[in-house]
């Protein structure tokens, strides 16, 4: 057994992870800091930051476009990260991983290349209800660029989204269907596998936004064999300012590039321009060098660490903590699907989101209360707003602890 395999079937230390994040350490408001928002947005391992500080400090130049040693080293190693999402979602071409900004430029990206080119008056994209906004409002500019028709899968009482309600409103016109993979709200994971197969047998095309997916569970895009995949690293533990879109090779390559400039033609006349290739064409101008270091080394580490420990290690926390905020009088849970990650959203009869976020913030505990960029969600369950605690790979049972005495003062405050 090597030293890494021993490591794996060691238990989960989760102090000896936390160490690894510096920002844990620091307290807030005189407390040791309680990050509960993970989904909003993931805090980041040393490894993390001394990638992107030794880009800048040892071989830091553009990419792409020097015949000088340090242009060529970073280009290696801008590449070689871009391998390491390929391995991280089993894509079979490393030129089928596009870099974007984050899950939202991946998603325009789609909508405005494929579906600028491809969709035509009449067609049909189908969402689901749960959809984050960044998976809703690409397709309604479209639709209403293009004339499209937007369908939306209902949610059930208790967050899931069926196959029966699926298939129902797939019809032969459905050209596009794009799901989130995992729900930032309720924690639903759809059953995409078998929504792409009979998205496929439809004759439709399926982007899966991950954004909320690849934190908590391990995805293979040829498994799945889904036609579009967008997450951002921020959530994965790595950088901001930095996002993925897999796409098949065979639909990439029809796409015409959505934006114009540097890097991504092959050659440029006043009276025409030709593109490059793959995963050039989609990358105009200069690209976010360091953070796709930093993304490199996030991947490494949660690979390091074990995906589905990680996902062990999260769903005691979800068990736990759905157990102890059950037990809170007045408090209402929601999304209860068999199937779901991570992600506790509620609400207090006696408070607003609002209130209990900042009761708890008092006490240096970190949730998010909103909409969480999912209105129609809201709607759909009578609220206007959730507060929402959401677990990562540091968090332990202690946090929830506090999270509950949190909340009970909050009762004590607000009344039952
Ligand atoms: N959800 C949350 O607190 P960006 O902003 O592009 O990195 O991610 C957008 C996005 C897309 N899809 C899903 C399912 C998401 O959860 C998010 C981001 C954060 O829930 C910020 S609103």
């Amino acid at each position: 057994m090597t030293l890494a395999m021993a490591d794996k079937v060691a238990p989960y230390d989760v102090e000896r992870i936390r160490a690894d994040f510096p920002i844990l350490a620091r307290p807030v408001r005189g407390r040791p800091l309680v990050y509960l928002d993970t989904t909003a947005s993931a805090q980041k391992p040393s490894v993390v930051i001394e990638a992107e500080r030794r880009v800048y400090e040892e071989e830091y130049a553009n990419i792409h476009r020097g015949l000088y040693y340090l242009s060529e080293k970073a280009t290696e190693h801008y590449e070689r990260s871009r391998r390491k999402v390929q391995a991280f979602l089993n894509a079979r071409h490393s030129h089928e991983i596009i870099v974007t900004r984050s899950a939202t430029e991946s998603i325009n990206l789609v909508a405005a290349s494929y579906g600028r080119a491809f969709l035509q008056p009449g067609d049909e994209i189908l969402i689901s209800g749960l959809e984050h906004h960044s998976n809703i409002v690409p397709w309604q500019i479209l639709r209403d660029e293009k004339d499209l028709v937007l369908k939306v899968v209902p949610v059930e009482d208790d967050g899931q989204v069926s196959l029966e309600a699926f298939s129902r409103l797939l019809s032969p016109k459905t050209r596009l269907v794009a799901l989130a993979h995992v729900s930032n709200v309720l924690g639903t994971v759809l059953p995409v596998a078998d929504m792409i197969r009979l998205a496929h047998q439809a004759g439709a095309k399926v982007l899966l936004d991950g954004a909320q997916a690849v934190v908590h569970m391990a995805v293979d895009v040829q498994a799945l064999d889904c036609d579009f995949y967008a997450f951002s690293a921020h959530k994965l533990y790595g950088p901001t300012g930095i996002g993925i879109l897999y796409g098949k090779e065979e639909l990439l390559n029809a796409m015409p590039p959505y934006q114009g400039g540097g890097d991504m033609i092959r050659t440029v006349s006043f009276a025409k321009s030709t593109w490059a290739p793959l995963p050039a064409k989609f990358e105009a101008g200069t690209a976010a060098i360091a953070q796709m270091a930093g993304l490199g080394a996030a991947l490494d580490y949660v690979t390091e660490l074990g995906l589905e420990r990680i996902a062990r290690h999260e769903q005691d926390l979800l068990a736990y903590a759905t157990h102890q905020l059950l037990g809170l009088k007045g408090l209402r849970l929601l999304g209860s699907a068999p199937h779901k990650a991570a992600v506790l959203s509620f609400v207090l009869d006696s408070a607003h989101p609002h209130d209990i976020a900042q009761v708890l913030d008092n006490d240096g505990i970190a949730i998010r209360a909103g909409h969480h960029c999912a209105q129609p969600l809201m709607e759909r369950f009578g609220v206007p707003a959730t507060a929402r605690a959401s677990f990562g790979l540091y968090n332990h049972r202690g946090e929830v602890d506090a999270l509950v005495a949190g909340l009970s003062k909050v009762l004590e405050l607000f009344g039952e």
